[in-house]
């Protein structure tokens, strides 16, 4: 009697632990972005209701640079989407606001910049100079650079338009992102986006307050490895989040 009771017992134990399990296998850590239920006003403030319907979720991740404290730099930021755009809502803390490069394509990586990084079909792969995947540095002066097909930074302003409201130490990043394919050229027009549909999406900070290098490079997402400095040439440690209604 006693080890038919073990039995059940047992089996019902590795039932319900198979059936806990199970989710979190065929889930993509869960990350949702909702479809905008009304207008955004790109304005670097967020008094629009639709800002409400996403949640925040923190830029904690060193990249570069030693854990460092909440003055030197923190960052969150929330993402919503309609047919037309991505939208990017980034809230930054950093002590010193600093861009000592006057030419935008000139090491724009070692001047403070916001850094948002689009797989538009969740691919993966290698993007260094291609267009299977972006990745937009945005600096305090809202200029956009990201490598070329010739491998060269080029300017791409024209894929976002940005707000920001810089207030002490705190900017606050309103950015509207249009969503281009992998066989983007020049004057392409941006595809359209639906429900349903995964896309690769991380953003980060590059601060540098005093030195000649970047001293943190701050991302969303948890990267494996020596080299956590991966984002702009693969986009497979990119996280994917579907989009919903
Ligand atoms: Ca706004
Ligand atoms: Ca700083
Ligand atoms: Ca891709
Ligand atoms: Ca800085």
């Amino acid at each position: 009697m006693f080890y038919q009771w073990s039995v059940i017992i047992t089996t019902l134990l590795l039932f319900l632990s198979c059936a806990s399990e199970s989710p979190k296998q065929t889930s993509h850590k869960g990350l949702i972005i909702q479809k905008i239920t009304e207008p955004i006003i790109l304005n670097g403030g967020v008094d629009e209701a639709a800002w409400n319907k996403a949640s925040w979720y923190p830029m904690d991740q060193y990249w570069i640079g030693a854990p460092t404290s909440k003055e030197d730099f923190s960052g969150r930021f929330k993402v919503l989407w309609s047919n037309d755009r991505l939208y990017v809502l980034a809230e930054t803390t950093d002590d010193i606001i600093r861009d000592m490069h006057e030419d935008g394509l000139e090491r724009y990586w070692d001047d403070d910049c916001l850094e948002i990084f689009i797989d538009e079909n969740a691919s993966g792969g290698d993007h260094q100079y291609n267009h299977n995947a972006f990745a937009y540095h945005i600096a305090h002066n809202l200029r956009v650079t990201d490598m070329g097909l010739d491998s060269l930074p080029a300017y791409f302003d024209h894929h976002l338009q940005s707000a920001k409201v810089t207030d002490n130490n705190i900017t606050t990043w309103e950015i509207a992102i249009e969503v281009h394919t992998d066989d983007y050229s020049f004057g392409q027009k941006p595809r359209k986006l639906q429900a349903g549909e995964k896309i690769g999406f991380m953003i980060a900070y590059c601060d540098n307050d005093n030195s000649k290098e970047r001293e943190h490079f701050i991302g969303s997402t948890k990267v494996e490895g020596e080299d956590k400095n991966r984002g702009w040439i693969d986009a497979g440690i990119f996280d994917k989040w579907t989009l919903v209604e």
